[in-house]
């Protein structure tokens, strides 16, 4: 039963695009957010490993807090995989603090690029300014 849940979930899970899981060093590589156009989508550590935070624009309403995904202050680099949107990161929760701008198709590494922003990241919100 429980096994059967489990398997509900990720299957569920699946379906929300919503991808948190922890991938090991040698499988977890730059492609973990490439390999998935169109989302936007983080990495935990600068040299692109570690766990990964991935959704499509349409799951992102308004103002994305990243506490709920156990994500608050985690991301290390940033991938705005649309071809039509601005990703704005945020400092604080609810869109508020500084912030940073990355346009479509855009990829950061805050291990060696806008180094202050690395494990700063607390909300996010996505605009669709068209193509
Ligand atoms: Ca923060």
């Amino acid at each position: 039963m429980g096994k059967r849940i489990a398997a509900l979930f990720a299957a569920l899970a699946i379906t929300l695009g919503l991808a948190l899981a922890p991938a090991g060093p040698a499988a977890a590589v730059y492609s973990d957010c490439a390999a998935y156009a169109g989302t936007i989508c983080f990495h935990q550590h600068g040299n692109f490993t570690g766990t990964v935070w991935r959704q499509y624009p349409g799951q992102i309403f308004n103002c994305r807090n990243l506490s709920p995904d156990n994500f608050n202050d985690k991301a290390s680099t940033a991938f705005n995989g649309t071809d039509d949107s601005i990703l704005y990161l945020y400092e604080h929760s609810n869109c508020t603090g500084n912030v940073l701008s990355l346009g479509a198709g855009a990829v950061r590494s805050f291990a060696s690029t806008d180094q202050w922003w690395n494990d700063r990241i607390s909300s996010i919100y996505v605009k669709w300014v068209g193509r």
